[in-house]
């Protein structure tokens, strides 16, 4: 079928093909630097995983440098159509110098802020309060101890800043997103103190005023993790309330629920109380195993809230999956483009004959429209999204995936 024919099938339901794949090619995706090498990043001091994550497998190809990642950040963001976003932490530093957690500074990540000008990038930014001797302990901001408190805090401050810099040298504001592993693997008997002094570190932490238009501030809650199944200090109840009454972006991840609760759901229902939201789109597998996301029905689910509730302008989509069993270039490229079609599906739908038939409690029509929508050829209007932004599709895509793997798979 030829891109004019789908057209006019769209077309019949009441749909603008030319609409959907311009509104497609304005939604930046802040693809994750850590599908690149398993989340070990360049830190030369510490670097013990932890935390809870864990990216399991060891094909060959893992980026050992921030040269090899960008090198395959940069093949990635040839197979993806559209301009994207990078998600760096803060262990990614590209230095020779060996700052700790509390010393970094900006200029150990200028080569990065180069880099994304030279590709157009934008970039995004978050502490790393895991993988640290003075996380060991599954707690970090919230410790009971001062002074492990102080040096997060510390780390947390500088974090803010550098992506505050970051986002004024690109004339894109940078979400800084803090995710802390803190929690107890048994039952804790004062939870009160725990999340007091999160509360407490938190605003610490964030108490200088910066300018929205450089960097803002998310926040990523969780239901557990390994090794703190009892207790997670920063829960979703803890981490709304934070958000609404400090004006910061509430960070959805996926896999930080209960497997039955239904994430896309939420999103219309905070979004009447929070001005922006971050997502970390993921695939748990029976717990937050962080898989490369498919195009499936809950992917799908996300998109359709984000095109009907109209709420693209406030979402800032971020994925967050590492698997390192499989070429870790298709991962990124795969899991991007999945969410890049979903929302091309959504954008296809006819959004106001849906919308009217429940107004009217015509659940049947509403039933037979996304039924038979299923069927539409939105695979054709997706090939030439990529034609037109100069990106391959299909047995092409496979091939050249392929061939950068081969020319990777040599590294030690
Ligand atoms: C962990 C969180 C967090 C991390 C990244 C590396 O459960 O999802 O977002 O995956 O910060
Ligand atoms: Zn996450």
């Amino acid at each position: 079928m030829t891109y004019e024919s789908a057209k006019a099938v769209f077309a019949d339901w009441g749909v603008d093909t030319e609409v959907a794949l311009d509104r497609l090619a304005t939604i930046p995706i802040s693809m994750h630097c850590w599908q690149g090498d398993d989340v070990v990043g360049f830190e030369t001091r510490s670097g013990t995983s932890g935390g809870g994550i864990q990216a399991t497998g060891n094909h060959p190809g893992r980026a050992r440098t921030a040269d090899e990642l960008r090198a395959d950040l940069e093949f990635a963001y040839g197979q993806i159509p559209g301009k994207h976003r990078l998600n760096l932490h803060a262990i990614y530093l590209d230095t020779d110098e060996t700052p700790d957690r509390d010393e970094i500074e900006y200029r150990h990540f200028a080569p990065w802020v180069d880099w994304a000008k030279d590709q157009g990038v934008g970039l995004d930014f978050n502490p790393t309060f895991f993988a640290h001797e003075k996380a060991d302990d599954n707690l970090t901001l919230s410790h009971p101890d001062k002074g492990i408190r102080d040096f997060w805090i510390e780390h947390g401050r500088r974090t803010r800043e550098i992506a505050a810099k970051m986002g004024e040298e690109l004339g894109s504001s940078a979400v800084n997103n803090i995710w802390v592993p803190d929690g107890y693997k048994d039952i804790p008997v004062d939870r009160m103190a725990a999340r007091t002094r999160l509360e407490a570190s938190l605003d610490a932490m964030c108490d200088s005023e910066q300018d929205p238009e450089h960097m803002v501030d998310a926040v990523e809650s969780k239901l557990f993790g390994i090794g703190v199944e009892a207790c997670t200090v920063g829960s979703h109840e803890f981490y709304l309330g934070y958000a609404i009454r400090k004006g910061t972006l509430l960070c959805l991840d996926m896999g930080h629920f209960h497997p039955t609760e239904n994430i896309a759901d939420k999103l219309s229902a905070v979004a009447l109380s929070l001005d922006e939201i971050l997502l970390h789109v993921s695939r748990p597998m029976r717990w937050d195993s962080d898989h490369v996301i498919l195009l499936n029905d809950d992917i799908q689910a996300m998109a359709n809230e984000l095109v009907f509730a109209d709420l693209l302008d406030r979402t800032r989509i971020g994925l967050d999956f590492f698997d390192a069993t499989i070429s870790r270039t298709a991962a990124w490229v795969i899991g991007t483009r999945n969410m890049q079609k979903a929302l091309l599906r959504s954008l296809l739908m006819p959004q106001s004959e849906l919308k009217d038939a429940e107004a009217t409690l015509d659940f049947t029509k509403r039933l037979i429209f996304t039924e038979e929508l299923k069927d539409l050829p939105y695979g054709v209007v997706w090939q030439e999204f990529c034609e037109r932004h100069d990106a391959p599709c299909g047995l092409a895509l496979s091939g050249s995936l392929e061939t950068y793997q081969a020319s990777v798979s040599g590294r030690g």
